[in-house]
């Protein structure tokens, strides 16, 4: 039931093993360490026949680091110059700090006119700049794809980023990556005119509630001031720069049950659309990907959490839910919590090492119910059900950190 993938940069980058090697283009040419452009489009194809779309990750805002090399489609380039692209007076030189580069995040125009990481900063207030950008992208739906992470919004005025998607062929999925945490001088919400936002403020409570076992903090969880409308916010459990804890603690496969646990609350809660990720396993935050290629290749370096089947089955989970708000909010303890979604699903969550028998209200149709984190389907439910009865109610045992998920299409009779 995914309705979308989000793949890396599938544009031409510089060389190197490391990871991150895809966030500086060299030209918009689609060859990447991800394969060819006939590759690429052979995936978008494939995936475009079974209804799953593919979302570009857009870099946009830069190209290299400001120095000279080769891409690894054979583009050699200089500083600022790219060849048959752009030139020197197509960049920012925003006359700051030693070699242009963001060193107060807090200044605003310093955010958008200087050099994150000494990346070259696109004039994107530029009309020839603007053209470039939108042909790369034009050529991206071209070949079927779907939407559009926009990286390092932030460092782009939301005007520009505007300006650039006007002169879009047709209608694209659009949401912006803004890293704010409710302070600072320009906010997710400062986008909203372009498209959806991600919503970095959303991990944090999770972390808490399922790293630490203290479910208060997720309690409400979107509705502060400073958290994107719910139809807007993109929300994740950790991303490919947060999971390496570029910002704050790392949170990610490494935590096992817990971080699974994280998933089925997101995936269960409706606030935000939710991103689950992908990973490959990794101790050096800088490597790159294994050589094996992803595919039927899980378990060989890649990690794969999007076919763990409790991720996975909270999938059919959230379509089947869909639109209903979240009822029935129980805190049983400090570590047990259960909610529902009116009729359509109920979730029960341990994050406690105690096991817990609770009683739970429920606003489900009286049956029985088949925990979908344990069965694959209604003929492997033996000994993972619940019974509802007629008022509503059920009795749930966990063992510590585990989980119980039902929904009305896990219905029995
Ligand atoms: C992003 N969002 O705003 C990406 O999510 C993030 O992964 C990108 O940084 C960043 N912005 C630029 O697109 C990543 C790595 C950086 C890496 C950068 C460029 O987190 O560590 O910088 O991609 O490849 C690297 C070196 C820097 C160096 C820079 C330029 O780590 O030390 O200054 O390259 O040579
Ligand atoms: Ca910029």
């Amino acid at each position: 039931g995914y309705a979308a993938v989000q793949v890396s940069p599938p544009q031409e980058h510089v060389e190197g093993p490391q990871w991150w090697t895809r966030y500086q283009p060299v030209t918009y040419e689609l060859v990447s360490r991800g394969g060819t452009r006939e590759q690429f489009i052979d995936m978008v194809t494939r995936c475009r026949a079974v209804d799953v779309d593919i979302y570009v990750d857009a870099v946009i805002n830069h190209m290299t680091g400001a120095y000279a090399g080769i891409g690894v489609g054979g583009t050699e380039f200089g500083e600022y110059h790219y060849p048959g692209l752009y030139d020197r007076d197509d960049f920012h030189d925003c006359g700051r700090n030693d070699g242009n580069d963001i060193a107060n995040f807090d200044d605003l125009f310093e955010l958008q006119n200087c050099e994150l990481v000494n990346l070259t900063d696109l004039k994107t207030e530029s009309e020839s700049v603007r053209t470039k950008l939108a042909g790369f992208l034009n050529d991206l739906l071209s070949v079927g794809v779907a939407g559009f992470r926009i990286d390092a919004a932030k460092h782009m005025p939301p005007e520009d980023i505007g300006a650039v998607l006007e002169l879009l062929d047709r209608d694209a999925y659009v949401f912006q990556e803004v890293i704010y945490h409710g302070t600072g001088p320009i906010a997710g919400k400062d986008f909203l005119a372009n498209g959806s936002v991600t919503e970095f403020q959303y991990s944090g409570p999770l972390e808490k509630a399922f790293l630490e076992g203290d479910i208060s903090a997720i309690r409400d969880l979107g509705a502060g001031e400073t958290f994107l409308p719910s139809n807007d916010a993109v929300v994740f459990t950790d991303n490919h720069d947060t999971q390496r804890g570029h910002w704050g603690e790392a949170f990610n496969y490494k935590a096992g049950d817990r971080y699974i646990l994280a998933n089925i609350f997101m995936l269960a809660y409706p606030y935000g659309y939710p991103k689950v990720m992908s990973s490959y396993e990794f101790e050096d935050k800088d490597a790159g990907p294994p050589d094996a290629p992803v595919g039927s290749t899980c378990g060989e370096g890649w990690v794969c959490e999007h076919r763990n089947p409790m991720i996975a089955n909270m999938v059919g989970f959230r379509n089947v839910t869909h639109g209903e708000p979240a009822t029935n909010w129980e805190e049983h303890s400090d570590s047990v919590l259960s909610f529902g979604r009116g009729a359509l699903g109920h979730v029960v969550l341990n994050v406690g090492d105690e096991s817990a028998d609770i009683t739970v209200a429920s606003s489900l149709e009286p049956g029985t119910y088949c925990n979908i984190l344990m069965a694959a389907d209604a003929s492997s439910c033996d000994g993972h059900t619940i019974t509802v009865d007629e008022s509503g109610t059920f009795e749930a045992s966990l063992e510590g950190v585990t989980a119980i998920a039902v929904h009305a299409g896990s219905k029995l009779d």
